[in-house]
Parts: C-alpha cells; sequence; structure tokens
C-alpha cells in the first residue's frame, strides 16, 4: 500500500483509495498532505500548551494553520512541490512555537518542561525525500483503534471544511479568534491517546458548533462586502468577446478579476460553485460580467475544453487537467497543480495581478456556447425572509407542503442521479432549498413555481447552507414552532467532499434530526459512530427514489 486516504465520498470501493486518489491524486500528494496535517497537528499542540503558561500564540498559528489545512481538502491542490514548502514552512513554525512555549514554560515554572510530548511535536527532518516516507506511516491508518480513528478523522474533516471557511472571511477582513483556537485544540485532541470514544464523540458535536460559527461569520463578511444576494435569472448563454471563466468560491479573486477586465475587451464568466456570485449585489455593475457558463466541477474536463479562453480556479474542485486545455488553466490561493501557472497571493493592502490571465484571454476564441436561457439564484436568507409573509401563508393554505433541503456537493458517481430523480419526482407542493453544487443535479429543470415562489430556491455555495438554518429559524419563529424539527422541512443531503462534513456536522449542531445523506455513507464512519449517529440523529442512507419522497413528503 503507498498511500490511504478515504476523506471523501468517492474513496475506492467506498472504503479508501490506496494506489492512487479517484479524484487524481497521487499517492506522493497524499502522504505529503498526511505529514503537512500531522505537522499542524504538532503546532497546535504547542499553542495550545502555551496558553497553559499565559502565552497567546493563535495570532501566529491560526492563520497559518487554516491556511495549510484548506490546502488539504479534496480536489484543492495536487501540487507536490507546494506540499513540500509548505511541509517546510510548518517546521519552521513549529520549531518557533516550540521554542516560545519552551521559554514561557521555564519563566513560569522555573524549570525545564519535562511533561510528555507527541511524535507530531519533535520529529523532524533536514532530508525532503524523507518527507514522502514520514507521511505514509502518519496518515490515516496509523491509529488502529477503528472507532477512535473514525472520530479522529471525522473531527479533522469537520475543521478542514471550518479552515476553508474561514479562509474565506479572513481574506474580507473578517476573523475570529475562538474559531482558531478550536480548530488547535481539536488538532491537538487528535493526538492524544488519553482521549476516550465518548470525549471525542463530544468534540465532535462541538466541531459542528464552531462550523455554525464559521459559517455565520463567512455570511457576515460576503453580505458586508458585496450586500445580500438578491433573486436574480443567471445567464447561460455567451458573448462573442474571448472570456476568463472563474471556479471555486473565492469571492475576492472574482471581484479583482471583475475590477482588472473593465475596458480589456474580455468578459467574465462563473462555473461550478462561483455560480452565486451573479445574484451580489456588487457584482452586477459590472457590464462584462456575463453570466455562468456550464455546470458543477466533474464536467469541467468538457466545459474547460469548450470554453477556449483561460480558466481561473479559486478552490476546489480541480480536476486534473487534460492537455488539450492545460496551458489555459490558472490557480491561485489553496488552488494548485503541477505545471499549471499559479497566480500568488494577494500584497499587503494590494490586489492579485491578475494581468497574466487577462493578456492571455486576448489571445482566445469566445467561448462556444453550451446552452441558453437563465436559471433561478440569490434565495439566501434575506431575499427569502423577505418574502416570509407569502412563504407562511403558502404553507398555511397547503400550497406548500413540504420544504425539501437538498443541499451539499456534486459528484461524478451515476448514483447521484437519485437526486435529479428526487427533483423530478416530488409533488409539486414541495419546495426544493439548495446551497452547493449539488443543485446542478436539477437546478435546469423546469419545475416551475409556487405562487411566484420557484419551486428550486438556491441560497448559494456550500457556506450558504448556513442561509438554509437561519431561514429554518426564523420560519420557527414566525410560526410559532418552537423545535424546527416541527417544520415542514425535511433534509436529503449529497456530500462529496470535507466541507460538506463541516455543514452536515453544523445541521447537527442546530438540532437537525432525521437528515437523509448519500449517495453512501462516509467510509471513515466506523459502525460505531454510524450507530452513535444514528441514535442521537436518526441520520439515514437514502434509500429508492420513490421510497424516500413518500417518507419525506409525510415527515418520515
Ligand atoms: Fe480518494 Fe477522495 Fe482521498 Fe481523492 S480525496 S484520494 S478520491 S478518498
Ligand atoms: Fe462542490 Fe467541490 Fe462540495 Fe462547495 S465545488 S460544494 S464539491
Amino acid at each position: 500500500m503507498s498511500m490511504f486516504c478515504y476523506q471523501c465520498q468517492e474513496a475506492a470501493g467506498n472504503e479508501g483509495c490506496t494506489v492512487k486518489g479517484v479524484c487524481g491524486k497521487t499517492d506522493d500528494v497524499a502522504n505529503l498532505q498526511d505529514l503537512l496535517v500531522y505537522l499542524l497537528k504538532g503546532v497546535s499542540f504547542y499553542a495550545e500548551k502555551a496558553k497553559e503558561v499565559g502565552v497567546n500564540l493563535d495570532q501566529k498559528t491560526g492563520p497559518f494553520i487554516m491556511k495549510k489545512l484548506f490546502t488539504t481538502i479534496t480536489n484543492a491542490n495536487f501540487d507536490a512541490e507546494r506540499f513540500e514548502e509548505m511541509i517546510d514552512e510548518a517546521l519552521e513554525l513549529r520549531e518557533s512555537v516550540k521554542n516560545e512555549f519552551m521559554e514561557a514554560y521555564k519563566e513560569k515554572n522555573g524549570k525545564e518542561y519535562d511533561g510528555e510530548l507527541p511524535e507530531a511535536a519533535t520529529w523532524t527532518t533536514d532530508n525532503v525525500d524523507e518527507y514522502y516516507q514520514k507521511g505514509e506511516e502518519v496518515g490515516v491508518l496509523s491509529t488502529k483503534d477503528e472507532d477512535i480513528r473514525s472520530l479522529r478523522e471525522l473531527i479533522t474533516y469537520g475543521v478542514k471544511g471550518m479552515a476553508a471557511y474561514a479562509d474565506h472571511a479572513y481574506i474580507l477582513d473578517e476573523s475570529d479568534l475562538d474559531i482558531f483556537e478550536f480548530m488547535q485544540r481539536a488538532l491537538k485532541s487528535t493526538l492524544d491517546d488519553s482521549l476516550s470514544v465518548d470525549d471525542l464523540v463530544n468534540l465532535v458535536m462541538e466541531t459542528g458548533d464552531y462550523a455554525v460559527q464559521t459559517m455565520a461569520l463567512l455570511d457576515k463578511a460576503n453580505t458586508e462586502n458585496y450586500g445580500h444576494p438578491e433573486p436574480t435569472e443567471v445567464n447561460l448563454g455567451v458573448n462573442d468577446r474571448p472570456g476568463i471563466l472563474v471556479s471555486g468560491h473565492d469571492l475576492k479573486d472574482l471581484e479583482e478579476i471583475l475590477e482588472q477586465t473593465k475596458n480589456e475587451g474580455v468578459d467574465v464568466y462563473t462555473h461550478g460553485e462561483m455560480l452565486p456570485a451573479n445574484s451580489y449585489p456588487a457584482f452586477k455593475d459590472y457590464d462584462h460580467f456575463i453570466g455562468n457558463y456550464g455546470n458543477s466541477w466533474w464536467l469541467q474536463k468538457e466545459e474547460f475544453d469548450k470554453f477556449n479562453g483561460p480558466v481561473l480556479l479559486t478552490t476546489n474542485c480541480l480536476v486534473p487537467p487534460k492537455e488539450s486545455y492545460k496551458d489555459r488553466v490558472y490557480t491561485t490561493g489553496s488552488a494548485g497543480f503541477s505545471g499549471v501557472s499559479h497566480i500568488e497571493g494577494r500584497p499587503e493592502g494590494g490586489q492579485k495581478d491578475f494581468s497574466e490571465i487577462i493578456e492571455h484571454a486576448k489571445q482566445c476564441d469566445s467561448p462556444t456556447e453550451l446552452e441558453t436561457g437563465t436559471i433561478p439564484g440569490g434565495f439566501a436568507h434575506e431575499s427569502v425572509m423577505g418574502v416570509a409573509d407569502k412563504v407562511i401563508e403558502a404553507v398555511e393554505n397547503g400550497d406548500i407542503e413540504r420544504f425539501v433541503v437538498m443541499a451539499g456537493c456534486d459528484g461524478r458517481h451515476k448514483t447521484r442521479e437519485y437526486y435529479t430523480d428526487v427533483a423530478k419526482e416530488l409533488p409539486e407542493e414541495a419546495v426544493i432549498l439548495t446551497a452547493g453544487c449539488a443543485k446542478f443535479r436539477y437546478n435546469k429543470l423546469d419545475l416551475g413555481d409556487i405562487g411566484g415562489i420557484p419551486r428550486v430556491l438556491d441560497a448559494g455555495q456550500c457556506n450558504d447552507s448556513y442561509s438554509l438554518v437561519v431561514i429554518a429559524q426564523k420560519l420557527a419563529e414566525a410560526m410559532g414552532v418552537d423545535d424546527i424539527n416541527d417544520l415542514p422541512i425535511s433534509y436529503d443531503i449529497a456530500w462529496y467532499e470535507q466541507k460538506a462534513v463541516t455543514v452536515l456536522l453544523a445541521l447537527l449542531a442546530v438540532g437537525v434530526k432525521g437528515i437523509r445523506l448519500g449517495p453512501t455513507l462516509p467510509a471513515f464512519l466506523s459502525e460505531n459512530v454510524v450507530k452513535v449517529l444514528v441514535e442521537n440523529f436518526d441520520i439515514k442512507p437514502i434509500g429508492e427514489v420513490k421510497e424516500d419522497v413518500e417518507k419525506i413528503m409525510a415527515g418520515e
């Protein structure tokens, strides 16, 4: 076995990728990612120990841990060289926080620290070649007990998704030291052999609480910077000028691309998870912001080929590019791929320099049209609550019988046709609430509306699942319902990568019960951990379409 990864829904055989990732991740990159995460746990160890002797290093360690964790989520970064550099940096930072802790300890206690140190806090080498071997040793399977391993990984993946959302907020100048503190405490806890299954279950629940806090922070950052999303008909067609296609989740990158392409004779389009950007007031002012091109991430091989111009991946999900368009792919931020141009970070107080992409676009043909027409978007909490009276009236007079939350991710597997079929099978009295790229399985079906309310209400990106929580809470308040589980809302969630794990834990944290999860339950959940989730939260796997729809409509 040369690697082991089971962090996403497409893990080989729903057990784990052991030779190469289904996502395209090589064993080298997988092992380097495992070593990086291990060292981040070592950094977290010292940062948390330092607090015990009165030194808070979170400003220094928090952002570092957040940014590096983000690069290890599925389909973000495939570049071994970048991981080698990040490991160098992690070793350097760990050394520096170790020294700060040791000095503070000595000063406070009048003697050298002689407590235990986990290996993640001590292992080091000068030889880059050893990174690969070490990564293989310290990965997922290094925890032997299956339940402890399952809980440690569940926590780690929840924190990875949290890191991604926290980073988006951070880029927009919103941060919260509590979140950094929790991320470190959680990572440090995964090194602690004295913690029981119960301790770790409690930490899983706490991860959910902090997931809610992080998503709320990002919601604040997005809406304060770009306004509240408003109901919008998003154009699916193309113009006849060359274009730049922006994918991923980073709104700041999109903003800077739009600014830098003004009057350049180049248009800008969104792909995948960037689609919701079309509904933000701040971006609507740009005449050369044309609309959305294509569908969800896994279709990029065909769609990027046809786009003809440069494509910028601001985050996941990147599929290893085909030679036919590889020279037109650019990455930035957490994203990376060996041999693909990477746009460097933002200088203090300045903008990223996208001139290379803009000049490239000018040499390209305009995009080949894939489709025409529009799709509705922009139904985040503010716009849905703006029509709350109408919604409540429709519920009270029976026009709306049920809301079905179908948020989450999309993926390659044929089994995901389930979500298209459920959308088609749901009766006309059901409204789908969605967020994340899961929506591409049904957002172009013509499902009509209920008294002007579209039957697919798209709140935005996966992080905007927070909006769906706010909508549920506000509806409960307006309808005088104490428990959100008493609302006519069901949850039929699709997951793929670790941000969906974060979203799932957030939903559990706000008390949602009876979630259907598919297309498969995570490979990283052991039988006993599944039992805990079933007993406490009535989580269930998806079943047959017709039967599930009947149960959903019956509130089961
Ligand atoms: Fe396999 Fe998913 Fe890990 Fe990629 S991220 S190696 S597909 S489990
Ligand atoms: Fe999609 Fe990757 Fe998860 Fe943000 S873009 S939802 S899969």
